[in-house]
């Protein structure tokens, strides 16, 4: 019913009052409408992602459901503070709503909400990293993570010899550990030597570029070794380690962090899960009786993410984050995430079948880490070459590459495809694209050069390079598109 002036909106039935109108006239019009360079280019993105081949081991698709929950009326809210104990009034549905992300959070990986805590308000992986450090360390303590050039994340503590890179080696004191230079693994042996040198308070075990799965009962022993603590960054692998594909860090760590984005297919978030109840003997501080002593991580790790370091929590991503979560816990993500290793696996062998060189010849998880060099062709070249024919991936350090500025090879990873519903010969086609992505590269690099600049122009136009990429979009755009019908898709106009 239209009262007073009131103006009925046709498409959601809302009523807009002219006064209204006058403060606030895109209140109810559609994006495509309100702003249609914007649309444009979300709608470009949308073909983008149908038609091509998406191999980033750290992206996914999300579902409709999430991105609702992130295009809600959950953005709106303030809400610092815990649920219960806010700062703002008008908090009733989100403490529901948070605290419902938490019980899921803990259900899907299994832990008891009397062992684990966990806090679903960092805005990423990133900050919800800094959160533990501000929380457990003081300036300048030490740290030890894997180094950057050894598949570690930014956040573990990455430096270079010339300059502090991450804040978290501005702010802490920080002592890389690496990969074997002959197997590609985690020198274990050697992080223990160091370890015992060097007396850090945290070891960080996890990785951003690391095909095979982790031996975290060997973690804890040497962080109970040093009094260290230990803490899983689990945010490649968090959907594997949620259907159980591949060993649960929960087990030997402390604390656990992780975004949700990866092969976990949430909304992008982060999370930090801390141990609480009585400690183990093996943990216990000087002074400390067994039977006595608790784990005080959870009022200095909530303090940390908010008011140290954040301010309101994301509430659309903490919503989206519970929907994510539901799913996450259920049969068919198990057989989701078996089928992103199965794929793995697939396309490890299609590349080790063609005689191609992959770090530790194989995987475990989610990821490869290819090794160009013997082929001649830097990561960078790859990752160009793949762009122009629609096929998405990083350059990335393999191991004894000593910088991550001109890497050695490309990473690239099954999760996002493996939402679309690839098996593994459809990942062993993917393999062949990319098998003649190389030889494009081989040939292009012979007649310009290795000059990066001319490498580029003699790819551009190429025919080979024309040619792959129309047959890949025609090969992606097959599948379904997970969250949405991108523009040109024969569902858009049914
Ligand atoms: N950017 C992510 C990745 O690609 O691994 C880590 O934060």
């Amino acid at each position: 019913m239209v009262q007073n002036g009131a103006q009925a909106n046709g498409q959601h039935g809302l009523i807009a009052t002219p006064a209204m109108n006058a403060v606030f006239p895109e209140a109810h019009t559609p994006l495509a409408t309100a702003d249609p360079e914007v649309f444009a280019l979300i709608e470009d993105e949308k073909a983008r992602q149908w038609k091509g081949i998406e191999l980033i081991a750290s992206e996914n698709f999300t579902s409709q459901p999430v991105m609702e929950a992130l295009g809600s009326c959950l953005t709106n809210k303030y809400s610092e503070g815990q649920p219960g104990a806010r700062y703002y009034g008008g908090n009733e549905n989100i403490d529901k709503i948070e605290l419902l992300c938490k019980k899921r959070a803990l259900e899907a990986f299994g832990v008891s909400p009397e062992e684990w805590g966990v806090n679903v308000q960092p805005y990423s992986g990133s900050p919800a990293n800094f959160a533990v450090y501000t929380a457990l360390l003081q300036p300048h303590d030490r740290i030890m993570g894997l180094d950057l050039p050894s598949g570690g994340h930014l956040t573990h503590g990455y430096y270079t010899q010339g300059k502090k890179i991450s804040a978290t080696s501005i702010f802490f004191e920080s002592l890389p550990y690496k990969l074997n230079i002959q197997t590609g693994l985690v020198d274990m042996d050697r992080l223990e030597e160091k370890a015992i040198e060097y007396r850090p308070k945290i070891i960080i075990c996890g990785a951003s570029a690391y095909p095979r799965d982790w031996d975290y009962a060997r973690f804890r022993e040497i962080a109970d070794k040093v009094g260290a603590l230990l803490m899983v960054d689990m945010a490649h692998i968090s959907g594997l380690v949620c259907s159980k594909v591949l060993t649960s860090p929960f087990e030997y760590a402390d604390i656990v962090t992780t975004t949700t984005h990866k092969s976990l297919r949430g909304p992008r978030a982060g999370m930090i899960f801390f141990r609480r109840g009585l400690k183990p003997a093996a943990r216990l501080l000087k002074g400390e009786v067994e039977g006595e002593a608790s784990y005080d991580f959870e009022d200095k790790i909530n303090f940390a993410v908010f008011p140290s370091l954040q301010g309101g929590p994301h509430n659309h991503q903490i919503g989206a984050l519970a929907v994510a979560l539901k799913y996450a816990a259920s049969e068919e993500f198990t057989a989701y995430s078996k089928q992103v290793v199965a794929n793995c696996r697939a396309m490890a062998n299609a590349l080790l079948k063609n005689g191609y060189k992959l770090v530790t010849d194989g995987t475990d998880n989610h990821l490869i880490l290819w090794d160009l060099r013997p082929e001649g062709v830097t990561g960078s070249k790859m990752e160009k070459a793949c762009d122009l024919c629609h096929i998405t991936l990083n350059k990335n350090a393999v191991v004894g590459d000593l910088s991550a500025m001109n890497p050695g090879g490309v990473r690239i990873g099954t999760p996002a495809m493996t939402s679309r519903g690839l098996r593994e010969q459809d990942f062993t086609e993917v393999a062949g694209f990319l098998h003649e992505v190389l030889e494009v590269c081989k040939e292009v690099q012979a007649s310009t050069g290795k000059a990066l600049k001319d490498f580029i122009k003699g790819l551009e136009g190429h025919p080979k390079v024309a040619d792959i990429r129309k047959r890949v979009e025609a090969w992606a755009s097959r599948f379904p598109m997970p969250g949405f019908v991108a523009p040109g898709h024969p569902e858009e106009s049914a």
